[in-house]
């Protein structure tokens, strides 16, 4: 096996999170906190190019006339809203609202299995990765990863390199001997920029969104069909499996595509 780790991002990634948990949770947060904002389907697809759900705000912000005028006012509102968001997304996740995407959960029973330490490479907060984890993993669902990096342990949030040279430092390993499953164009940046190597299962908000210099992109790791470099024949029980991330990484052939 050529890879000793797999890089997981959180959201997009592991599970849609993005249209049906932080969006929701941000909307319910707005109105719970008395503001009339509310974000379409649509509006939250364009502001995912801000990495960070309060970066997010705050550049919402920028657009409203009727946000607070000093900064310090804007990020008052924009901590306490984020907050707010954060703790009825736990709720939502909690109560079976968000499923791993497909082939997900496999995947990590198949690393575990064959010994290969994964990591969690997310720049969302970490009380969002437990609410998700656990719902899905259990209570002991950090036991699963040798190393967990997340929004407040960077001072840049993606596409910065910080969060996947961070995991290296903790893993010990050089970047070569990873892999990183990533679902966007600025996640792909911030691994690349690691010099990780990175495999891309598209989401919905990023399924026509370019992407350039992946080992491989495809439409989600459930699925064999519609993969580039193509997932080798075989049985390959109906997903991408580990094998086939490890033909990917050591071919090493760097794909790009436009969904
Ligand atoms: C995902 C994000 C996050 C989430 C919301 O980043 O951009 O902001 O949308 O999470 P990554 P927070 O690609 O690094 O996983 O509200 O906790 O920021």
């Amino acid at each position: 096996m050529t890879i000793k780790a797999l890089l997981w991002d959180v959201d997009g990634t592991l599970a849609e999170t993005e249209r049906d948990g932080h969006r929701v949770a941000f909307n319910q947060a707005f109105e719970a906190c008395g503001l009339p904002w509310r974000w379409s389907v649509e509006r939250y697809g364009e502001l995912l190019n801000v990495t960070g759900g309060r970066e997010r705000l705050l550049h919402d912000m920028t657009t409203r006339g009727e946000a607070p005028a000093l900064p310090a006012e804007r990020e008052a509102l924009a901590r306490k809203v984020h907050q707010r968001k954060n703790a009825i997304y736990a709720e939502i996740v909690a109560s079976g609202g968000i499923a791993l995407r497909p082939g997900v959960g496999e995947l990590m029973e198949d690393c575990r299995r064959r010994g290969v330490r994964m990591a969690i490479t997310t720049t969302t907060s970490r009380s969002n990765i437990d609410a998700l984890m656990r719902a899905h993993l259990g209570v002991e669902w950090a036991s699963w990863f040798a190393a967990l990096v997340c929004g407040e342990d960077v001072s840049v949030k993606k596409p910065h390199p910080e969060v996947y040279e961070k995991a290296l430092q903790r893993l010990q390993l050089p970047p070569l001997d990873t892999l990183a499953l990533e679902d966007t164009p600025g996640g792909v940046a911030s691994a690349r920029a690691a010099d990780v190597p990175v495999v891309v299962t598209r989401s919905a908000y990023f399924a026509t969104a370019t992407i350039a210099g992946a080992v491989a992109i495809g439409p989600g790791l459930g699925q064999r069909q519609g993969w580039r470099p193509a997932a080798a024949p075989g049985d390959g029980a109906g997903r991408i499996t580990l094998d086939d991330l490890a033909e990917w990484h050591q071919r090493m052939e760097l794909v790009s595509d436009c969904g």
